[in-house]
């Protein structure tokens, strides 16, 4: 069995996201989508809102589970989970920069190997943080989120 984790906060779940977590489910058997939470940090939606946006969207998806990571170390959960992949997007040199230490964390911590997909080109200039911004000043972001997180930022205000 071959099962795979997708990390990330999902401060909302976007399209860039979306696009990774289905190609991962044609390469994995089972992909557990892991939304994690740094107690420290300021979210848009709680944990509780992230997760159950990301069923929401994710629910046509087979092979796929969403649940909460807390905010322990990425490699424990892989293992405690009994996943022996990472699978993350990458849009940049940016991204690679930042991620590659990390990977190597990550094998040296436990042996979990990281996979780095390269985002889709129309997906590269998105993240949550561009998008909370780009809807909080009034700007279309429809093109890039389901319409469950449209909704979602239409009814919680504008804080971002
Ligand atoms: N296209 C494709 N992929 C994308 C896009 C896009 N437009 N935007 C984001 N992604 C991918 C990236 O791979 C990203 O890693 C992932 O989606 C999630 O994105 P975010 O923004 O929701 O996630 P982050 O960056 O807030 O989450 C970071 C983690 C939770 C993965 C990280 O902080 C972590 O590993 N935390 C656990 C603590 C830990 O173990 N620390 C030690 C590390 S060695």
């Amino acid at each position: 069995m071959r099962r795979a984790v997708c990390p990330g906060s999902f401060d909302p779940i976007h399209k860039g996201h979306i696009e990774i977590i289905a190609r991962a489910t044609a390469i994995f058997d089972e992909v557990i989508v892991a939304v994690s939470t740094n107690y420290a940090k300021k979210y848009r939606f709680e944990e509780s809102q992230r997760i159950d946006i990301a069923r929401q969207t994710l629910s046509s998806l087979a092979g796929i589970s969403v649940v909460p990571m807390g905010s322990g170390l990425l490699a424990e959960f892989c293992r405690e989970q009994g996943a022996n992949a990472i699978v993350k997007g990458l849009r940049n040199a940016t991204d690679y920069h930042y991620e590659a230490p990390m990977a190597a964390m990550n094998r040296h911590l436990t042996g979990v190997e990281t996979v780095f997909l390269l985002a889709d080109t129309q997906y590269t200039h998105v993240s949550s943080s561009l998008i909370k911004e780009v809807h909080a000043l009034g700007g279309d972001i429809s093109d890039y989120v389901p319409r469950t997180v449209l909704n979602r930022l239409n009814s919680t205000g504008s804080a971002h």
